[in-house]
């Protein structure tokens, strides 16, 4: 189905949009970007997600031409336009057409690109069974060379942890960080649960603060689950009793071998479960 996609400031068909090959986002991956996610018409989370966009936006020196309120409505009437219910939203804002040389500053005009779609889900037999991961050779990026909380364009150091962990017959890899702590997974947090309590990578561990993550804390807090935000290591997931990945696409899907190690018995456990269920909930009542 051909989509209407909003290009700066207006809405064109997907085939009419289009950017500049001089732009400094496909020359040098020299932007940001966001995945949302709608559920029956409604933008989960948005306001949390148009924060992060415009924090990782001015993090890079990048002003995006536009207001958070703007996009707030922007991204809506996208939705809206498309007939999207349960769908997915890519938000891109690029440092816009320049020249043949890194300098930004002879980038004119940022371009503010939305795409609502239909969402491609992960198998459901996987949330069933739960996930098999590996943690891969490829570290995630040192916080000094470019912060992991920035939703930058530049994703390949995800994709080559995303093409190790696929050459091994994972669709998810655990990436580590520059110290050997367990940082995140390409797309997803990573949570473990161990004795009653859950436990995941503090945000100086160099992960990318997730608004799943955030709203899988809120849901355990509810929950009465004790949440500890510490550093971890391989060997805490080898031990965990559960594991657990959260984010926008994948929401919340049960991890049951990390290294060929089977997580607790080797099945999603009732920590996850419950988590999912409550998860569910919370995206089902608020937008
Ligand atoms: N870590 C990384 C590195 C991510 O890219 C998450 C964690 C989870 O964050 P959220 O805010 O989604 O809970 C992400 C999110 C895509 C896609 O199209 C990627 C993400 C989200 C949505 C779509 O690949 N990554």
């Amino acid at each position: 189905m051909s989509r209407q996609i909003y290009l700066s400031g207006k809405f064109v068909p997907q085939e009419d949009a289009k950017i500049s090959v001089f732009d400094h986002g496909l020359l040098y991956g020299d932007g940001v970007f966001e995945g949302l996610r709608s559920y029956d018409g409604k933008v989960f989370r948005l306001h949390e997600h148009i924060v992060r966009l415009y924090e990782s936006a001015k993090a890079i020196w990048l002003t995006i031409p536009m207001s958070q309120d703007q996009m707030c409505d922007a991204v809506n009437e996208s939705v809206r336009i498309n007939k999207i219910d349960d769908g997915y939203i890519r938000l891109v804002v690029t440092r816009g057409a320049g020249t043949l040389g890194l300098d930004p500053n002879r980038c004119s005009h940022p371009q503010v690109i939305i795409i609502a779609d239909a969402i491609s889900l992960y198998p459901k037999e996987l949330y069933e069974k739960g996930l098999e991961i590996i943690t891969v050779s490829v570290q995630r990026m040192h916080p000094a060379a470019l912060n992991p909380r920035i939703k930058s364009l530049n994703y390949l150091n995800n994709i080559l942890a995303k093409i190790e962990g696929l050459q091994a017959g994972c669709i998810e890899a655990l990436m580590l960080n520059h110290k050997g702590e367990v940082a995140e997974c390409t797309g997803d947090n990573i949570f473990l649960v161990r004795r009653g309590a859950l436990w995941t990578p503090p945000l100086e561990a160099g992960i990318l603060e997730g608004i799943t993550r955030d709203a899988v804390i809120e849901c355990a807090q509810a929950a009465g689950i004790e949440v500890r935000e510490t550093p971890l290591t391989k060997h805490d997931v080898y031990i965990a009793d559960e594991c657990f990945l959260t984010g926008t696409a994948a929401e919340v899907i049960p991890v049951v071998k990390v290294d060929s190690r089977p997580i607790g018995p080797g099945q999603p456990g009732p920590v996850t479960r419950d988590l999912e269920q409550r998860f569910k909930r919370l995206t089902q009542t608020s937008s």
